[in-house]
């Protein structure tokens, strides 16, 4: 019905390989099995990573800017594909077809971005205190980088990471969310035909996908040979992955949950305030870790924008994803949809008027999970409400001092994205001060999710800490090396030592 299969051919992955295996594929538009998948076993692992850090002895000495050229080829295969890869993607995770489309343009834009790249690798020279000395630093390949990703971004998280380490020249072993394998075997596919357009110097194993559950990310984690763990999940994932690369002193770069919130000021464009909100909070079906969580909205303005938001909500059309005038798809599972109302019973007990919720198209769809977003108006930021849930509830509260906005706002473990609303120029600068949000990433006039490729990904606390796609975040997949080269006829020490012997 979704033609999946025809698509996944047209990708280059064969239907041989989609099914008996254990390893079952859902589509959450209704529940339909798309295949059954051979899992990689565990103890299939070692090896694997064998490989990559094979290919790692290989990779690190081609140019860089050759490096570039492959994945500028995958920048092609993957704007040939757009409309395909798309759709994959919103049959697999639900995504509307814009959405699913876009999250392939993310893929394409840091492609582009990391060609350029691959001819700007560069580190410093440092003035050194000795005379006739040369000190400096290179950045050089840092080795195997094993990517962990989720089902909500299924293929752009790989790609961030992928483009940047490939430049970089790291192999990457790729477990993808065992919700989402299908959009991952089709992306290796695509890589493995720009692969071959590429040519011999490419070593094998430069991209691998291992299929599966938690266990295969954890055999990354203890691996010594990872030497990045580059991983998108819950932070609950996090905390037990993060130690155990701490223990083997591997780096880790991690991008987990948010619980973001939007301030709207009374001086706030409502009109404005409302698009962003409605996007950030509802869109994706409120499974972005950038959704908008929290509403921070001014006492003067309260009455207003909750009626404004509300009628936006009542009006917007959930269902079939690959239907153009939607713009709410499904939840990705039966258990996302469960503790979304865990989270909203709670909320009426801690005294939460909760609008919206309920599931819907139950009967066309008894294996899809389908919900009218959630407005709840809060009496204050109780616990649930400082907690992140992963559905399309957007907790609403009131403030009367900017001071006050700004403490609730950064008042929860998570630190990832932010936003304000306001045409008061002092109170935009004060969110964006070293005092304001502490999230990694903070807003003015656009909402919280939704961010391009060009500046660093990623938030603080609960969130991780990681810094992942732009800006200079391809220095976690190098390691830096200092030298100093001494051209002197003379051996000085530094700091003035004496050591004659
Ligand atoms: C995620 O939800 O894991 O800023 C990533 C955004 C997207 C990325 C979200 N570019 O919403």
């Amino acid at each position: 019905m979704h033609h999946a299969h025809q698509l996944l051919d047209t990708l280059g992955v064969s239907a041989a390989h989609l099914q008996g295996g254990s390893l079952g594929v859902r589509s959450p538009i209704d529940g339909a099995r798309l295949a059954n998948l051979s899992p990689t076993p565990v103890a299939a692992v070692a090896d694997r990573v064998g490989g990559s850090h094979a290919a790692f002895l290989a990779w690190r000495q081609v140019p860089a800017p050759r490096r570039g050229e492959l994945v500028r080829l995958l920048g092609e295969e993957l704007r040939r594909h757009k409309a395909e890869l798309g759709r994959l993607v919103s049959i697999e995770a639900g995504k509307i077809a814009s959405e699913g489309e876009g999250e392939v343009q993310e893929m394409i834009d840091i492609c582009d971005f990391a060609v350029g790249l691959s001819r700007q690798l560069h580190g410093l020279t440092i003035a050194s205190e000795r005379p006739g000395h040369r000190m400096m630093e290179q950045w050089h390949p840092l080795g195997v980088v094993g990517v962990i990703t989720a089902f909500n971004f299924p293929v752009a998280v790989w790609a961030w990471n992928a483009a940047l380490a490939l430049v970089c020249g790291d192999p990457v072993i790729w477990k993808p969310s065992e919700k989402t394998p299908l959009t991952a075997l089709a992306t290796q596919a695509l890589f493995e035909r720009a692969l071959q357009r590429y040519g011999p110097d490419a070593p094998p194993a430069l991209s691998q996908v291992l299929l599966g559950g938690a266990e295969l990310g954890q055999a990354l984690a203890d691996d010594r040979r990872v030497a990045l763990v580059s991983a998108t999940g819950s932070t609950a994932m996090g905390r037990a992955l993060g130690p155990r690369v701490a223990a083997r002193f591997g780096r880790c770069l991690l991008e987990l949950g948010g619980n973001n919130a939007i301030i709207v000021a009374p001086s706030a464009d409502l009109e404005l305030a409302v698009r962003g909100i409605v996007f950030g909070a509802y869109g994706t079906a409120g499974q972005r870790c950038t959704t908008t969580r929290r509403l921070l909205v001014h006492d003067s303005i309260y009455p207003e924008l909750v009626t404004r938001l509300d009628r936006v909500r009542a009006g917007l059309q959930v269902g079939n994803p690959l239907e153009s005038t939607t713009l709410v798809g499904p939840l990705i599972d039966q258990a996302a949809f469960d503790r979304m109302q865990q989270a909203l019973a709670r909320a009426r007990d801690e005294g939460g008027h909760v609008t919206g919720g309920e599931r819907v198209l139950a009967e066309q769809h008894p294996e899809a999970w389908y919900v009218r977003p959630a407005l709840v108006e809060m009496p204050r930021q109780s616990p649930l409400v400082r907690e992140e849930t992963f559905a399309p509830i957007l907790y609403v509260m009131r403030y009367h001092r900017f001071e006050e906005a700004l403490a609730l706002q950064n008042d929860v473990p998570h630190g990832l994205s932010s936003a304000i609303f306001t045409n008061d120029l002092r109170e935009a600068e004060r969110f964006l001060s070293a005092a304001g949000s502490d999230c990694g990433i903070a807003n003015v006039n656009i909402g919280t999710s939704g961010a391009e490729i060009g500046g660093a990904f990623g938030g603080d606390k609960d969130s991780g800490g990681g810094r992942e796609s732009g800006s200079d975040a391809w220095r976690a997949y190098m390691r830096r090396v200092t030298n100093t080269v001494n051209y002197s006829g003379a051996l000085p020490l530094a700091q003035g030592v004496k050591f004659d012997v």
